[in-house]
């Protein structure tokens, strides 16, 4: 087929792994894990019972094919309510480029609204020469050093939810100051730096071309065009246990979890670090989607918790009493190490804490939904508020994180 007219490279389905070692051996397989899933306990061999769960993942025709070749069973997941096709606009989610509402402009349109308390800064450019924007917040007029904190959304192409809290919390933090004492406070104290999209191309790319794309736009074979061949995952690029095995991270270009040919081999990964380096954060959030996990390092290892467990505890709490609830479902986000959800390595927690030694979250937003959440405005707004409170707390602690 003509490569425009192919349709969608990538879809979403739910695969059945029949034991734990299953979803190990999808990992291990390439397969881009969007959310693992507890199914019933089913008899195994000689009447132990056994734990079956249900995998998420975003597959190509590729990946169905090395399924199909392992023995495994899955079946599509169509998105729930209306999915647009390419091209057609959204009433919430806006692209990176569109001129008059796009993220870039509505960037450039605070930081005009409010210049008392908004400065917005390029960090780097992207493989499109798209600029990384970081706005910093913060009360212009009240000089010397303050705590730093930094909420980075959107590594991933497709987590739109991610974007919108992270737009959502500028805007909160814009319209408040001056009139919500407490917002006031923060900002008069607190440097709060805001980058909304880390990854610009793929951004753009799930607008324009592949709602489902995950990496960045390297293109990998060098062929002038972007095919599933191509992409590194931005959040298998950094310097933290890079590489160590195939479970973690894909050494093949055409995964999802694909993680370049060297540690911040990507321009995009390059900027973030170049910019934590030059900073002081005390703390940082990076923004996700989905599946209401609150998740924190180490990401490298099964079962392996740091020496600031007991701060990450406190920040992101417990099964009884988590710091997000998700009223959209009455349910609780899950806090817990990273690896307990399934291992990663060059991940971006695992290296601003591991590197720099600053406490980081990674929020995964929503679930029920997967990454095409609804286009309404109600639902993604509660989502907002729903995480609000854990995004204010975290820059409160700043002052003083032990
Ligand atoms: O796989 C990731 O990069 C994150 N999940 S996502 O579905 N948004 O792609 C999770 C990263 C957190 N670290 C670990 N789970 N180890
Ligand atoms: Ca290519
Ligand atoms: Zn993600």
């Amino acid at each position: 087929c003509i490569r425009d007219s192919c349709g969608p490279m990538l879809k979403m389905v739910a695969i059945e792994a029949k034991a734990p070692g299953q979803v190990k051996k999808l990992a291990r397989m390439g397969i881009d894990i969007s959310e693992v899933v507890k199914g019933p306990l089913v008899e195994g061999p000689r009447g132990v019972p056994l734990q079956t769960y249900r995998v998420e993942a975003v597959v190509s025709a590729r990946d169905e094919k090395k399924l199909s070749r392992e023995g495994f069973s899955w079946s599509d997941v169509p998105g729930k309510g209306p999915v647009k096709k390419i091209g057609e606009e959204y009433d919430v989610y806006k692209s990176f480029d569109a001129p008059r509402n796009g993220i870039r402009a509505q960037l450039n349109k605070i930081k005009a609204t409010y210049p008392k308390i908004c400065q917005l800064k390029t960090i780097g450019h992207s493989i499109q020469d798209r600029p990384l924007l970081a706005m910093r917040l913060t009360n212009e007029k009240i000089k010397g050093q303050k705590p730093q904190v930094l909420f980075l959304a959107t590594h991933h192409a497709r987590e739109w939810v991610a974007t919108e809290m992270a737009m959502r919390l500028i805007d909160y933090l814009t319209a408040n100051f001056g009139s919500d004492g407490r917002v006031t406070d923060l900002l008069n104290t607190t440097e709060v730096w805001v980058v909304p999209v880390g990854n610009p191309d793929g951004y753009q790319y799930t607008f324009t071309n592949e709602r489902l794309w995950r990496k960045n736009l390297r293109d990998n074979d060098g062929d002038g065009e972007i095919t599933i061949e191509d992409g590194v995952d931005l959040n298998r690029n950094f310097a933290s246990h890079w590489g160590l095995d195939e479970e973690g991270s894909s050494s093949n270009p055409s995964d999802g979890t694909y993680r370049g040919i060297a540690p911040d081999s990507e321009p995009e990964t390059q900027a973030v670090v170049k910019f934590i380096e030059s900073k002081d954060f005390k703390f940082i959030i990076s923004y996700h989607t989905y599946g209401n996990w609150i998740l924190y390092p180490w990401g490298w290892q099964w079962k392996t918790t740091s020496l600031d467990d007991p701060i990450f505890l406190a920040q992101a709490g417990t099964d009884d009493n988590p710091a997000i609830w998700d009223s959209l479902v009455d349910q609780g986000y899950d806090p817990g190490v990273g690896a307990d959800l399934y291992i990663t390595n060059g991940d971006f927690t695992d290296w601003t804490y591991g590197s720099l030694g600053i406490p980081s979250h990674t929020v995964e937003f929503t679930t029920g939904y997967d990454f095409r959440f609804p286009d309404d405005e109600t639902m993604v707004q509660t989502v907002f508020e729903d995480s609000l409170e854990f995004a204010l707390s975290v820059i409160k602690s700043a002052a003083d994180p032990a």
